[in-house]
């Protein structure tokens, strides 16, 4: 019996019953990309529902992550532990299938996806990973060896990220990542060629990919032929362009109508009927089931067991190594790293950018599994670690990467590497472009993993590049983000405590903002304080008047001003806020303690936008406007941050206080 066509069709049916239900989603590419998601499925990927996280899986990325109703239905029927009932409640509050796919909540979701282009930009990053991982076990290819599967829509290839990504994955000859283009020719607002006349095939081989064509998307055989050659090639990545129709069978066929229209009862059986598929809502024939189960199940089944043969085989011919492997397979690496700060000498100085470059070489000491690099600014950030050599398809051992000017794809290869496991990473770019990475950096937090950046030029002491490299507004930015972490460290001490909490992390990202310019290690520096996030780094002489607070090289002019009011009468005390995030998770008493004194004797000193300093102080010294170009010292001076100027500044506040 032939099942294809049944059980395309029922992906086709389940996810119009899905969106009419809800009356939410997007049929279109439902429609259309149907038999791409079957044929894959069913005649190639390799994993295990059973075991929805088995390392060695087959990773598929829906980078078109709005095509969630029929990634949902085809998970269904292949066994996932998604019941029916919760495709029934698709988009609905609290459900296993959420608007768009979302990595950690539903079973065989590899990747969050929907923000159109990330899904193939972290799908690099998953085919770094494989590559990577399998080059640096002895053997490696029997612990780790995979494809990596996306597929995309118009929209994704239209976002400039996608150039990035294909781009990295075309250098680096990452021939283990397969696109899938659902080419429908249309999007949300029209024709693709109302936006776009590109030569996509043309675009790929250009960034060195192999280019297939599947001529009629609906023809199973043609892409089982177009995957199975991919899946031969040696030294590139592969695209299959299937041209589809969007909306395929409906009556809006071809038409971009169909691409986010909840169609109608009556439409989704005009629809079933042109498609020659006459089952109820919901309603499922068992050859759907079969059709995965004799296939995609079976498959999955047998290459785990043999799997598992394979790496207890491993386990007694490699035992340290295959016990490194088993441990570093979850992004857990607690058990090590500075419990204590390093002790310096007195007057010791240094640029918080130099000493992250201390702590990364003295992290790949220690953490076998390190991956990560810059976008070109490995000299100014610091990022490049002893030891280390380039990833390149020569030389897939190498633990840095250069990643190029591709900020934004930086961050999602780092997110990708995360999501598959089994390495740790960092990424190092200046403070200023975080704006590059913006949606990466949230996406990170919204996968919940442990995705380091490293920002450099965290201030207007960055100088002669002027205002255009300037960060004013980033810090918070980066501070709005939820549920992730940011530093900024003051010195050594507090860099050394914000290294532990990024790497003790195993669900939460973090970012280290880092200066250029040297930066003395406080007196007072604490590297319990600084883990908590904030704490009192120098104190008052007996009863304070006013109470500063500062982040980073501010820290160092807090207390210089705090010295300077001394000896104009006035007692103060100056607390150092490195985290704002950690801080706010303690208790109010704490804080309150930490501050001593209330919110109206409060000034907060910081060379970032004001807006969310107010938060802890009534009175903010900070700077809301671009920078300029100048030298460091003289930009400095002109946004009034010398210590002199300071100290000016806080002995006006107090004396309108008191
Ligand atoms: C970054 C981003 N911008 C905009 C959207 C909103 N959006 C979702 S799908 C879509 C059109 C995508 O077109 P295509 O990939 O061809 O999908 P199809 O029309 O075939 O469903 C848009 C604009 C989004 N999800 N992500």
């Amino acid at each position: 019996m032939n099942f294809d066509k049944i059980a395309v069709n029922a992906l086709r049916g389940l996810s119009l019953d899905m969106i009419t239900r809800s009356k939410s989603g997007h049929p279109g590419i439902a429609l259309s990309s149907a038999p791409l998601m079957y044929t894959l499925f069913s005649k190639h990927l390799i994993a295990d529902p059973d075991d929805p996280n088995w390392f060695n899986r087959d990773r598929f990325i829906l980078s078109a992550g709005h095509a969630s109703s029929l990634l949902y239905a085809l998970l269904h029927l292949c066994g996932y532990k998604i019941p029916l009932d919760q495709l029934k409640q698709f988009r609905q509050l609290d459900s296993l299938t959420p608007g768009h796919p979302e990595v950690g909540h539903t079973p065989g979701v590899d990747a969050t996806s929907g923000p159109l282009g990330q899904g193939i930009a972290q799908a690099v990053g998953f085919a770094m990973a494989e590559a990577h991982l399998q080059a640096i076990y002895p053997e490696g290819e029997q612990l780790i060896n995979h494809y990596t599967y996306v597929l995309c829509g118009d929209g994704c290839l239209e976002e400039g990220i996608s150039q990035e990504a294909i781009s990295l994955a075309g250098l680096q000859k990452l021939n283990k990542m397969i696109l899938l283009y659902d080419r429908n020719d249309c999007t949300l607002d029209g024709p693709l060629a109302n936006s776009s006349s590109e030569d996509v095939k043309g675009r790929f081989e250009a960034a060195g990919w192999n280019v297939l064509l599947v001529k009629d998307g609906n023809d199973v055989d043609e892409i089982d032929k177009a995957l199975s050659l991919a899946k031969t090639a040696k030294e590139k990545p592969t695209l299959i362009i299937c041209h589809t129709v969007i909306g395929y069978g409906s009556p809006y066929a071809g038409s971009n109508v169909s691409h986010g229209k909840a169609f109608t009862p009556e439409e989704v059986i005009k629809t079933k009927e042109n498609l020659g598929y006459n089952f109820a809502p919901f309603e499922i024939p068992e050859e759907a089931y079969m059709a995965f189960k004799d296939t995609f199940y079976k498959r999955g089944q047998a290459a785990h067991s043999e799997y598992n043969k394979t790496v207890e085989a491993y386990s007694k011919n490699h035992p340290t190594e295959y016990h490194l492997f088993e441990s570093l397979k979850s992004n857990n690496i607690k058990s090590y790293l500075f419990d204590n700060a390093p002790s310096y000498e007195e007057g010791y100085k240094e640029a918080t950018r130099n000493e992250s470059q201390a702590f990364l070489n003295l992290v790949s000491n220690e953490v076998p599994n390190l991956f990560g690099g810059s976008a070109d600014v490995a000299g100014s950030v610091k990022t490049s670690v002893k030891g280390f050599t380039n990833f390149t398809p020569e030389n897939r051992k190498g633990q840095n990467i250069n990643f190029g000017i591709r900020e934004f794809e930086m961050a999602s290869i780092q997110n990708g590497i995360l999501l598959h496991g089994g390495l740790r990473t960092y990424i190092g770019s200046f403070l200023v472009f975080s704006d590059y990475m913006k949606a990466a950096i949230r996406m990170s937090a919204m996968e919940k993993i442990p995705s380091i950046y490293l920002f450099s030029h965290d201030s207007i002491a960055v100088g002669e590049d002027g205002p255009t490299h300037e960060p004013i507004e980033q810090l918070t930015m980066l501070r709005t983000i939820p549920d992730i972490t940011v530093y900024r460290p003051s010195d050594a001490i507090e860099i050394c405590a914000a290294y532990h909490v990024a790497f003790a992390s195993v669900d939460r990202p973090t970012c280290l903002i880092l200066s250029r310019q040297g930066l003395i290690n406080n007196p007072g520096s604490s590297y319990e304080g600084a883990k908590l996030g904030g704490y009192v780094v120098s104190k008052e002489v007996k009863q304070p008047v006013f109470t500063l607070i500062a982040t980073g090289s501010e820290v160092e002019s807090a207390i210089a001003v705090q010295k300077a009011l001394l000896s104009s009468g006035f007692d103060t005390r100056v607390v150092s806020l490195p985290s704002f995030d950690r801080f706010d998770k303690l208790t109010s008493a704490y804080k309150e303690e930490i501050f001593g004194l209330p919110y109206e004797k409060r000034v907060f000193i910081e060379m970032g936008k004001s807006d969310c300093l107010y938060k802890y102080a009534k009175y903010v010294i900070g700077i809301d406007e671009f920078g300029a170009s100048g030298p460091a010292s003289e930009v400095i001076k002109k946004y009034g941050f010398t210590p002199e100027q300071l100290t000016e500044k806080v002995l006006k506040i107090i004396k309108s206080q008191n």
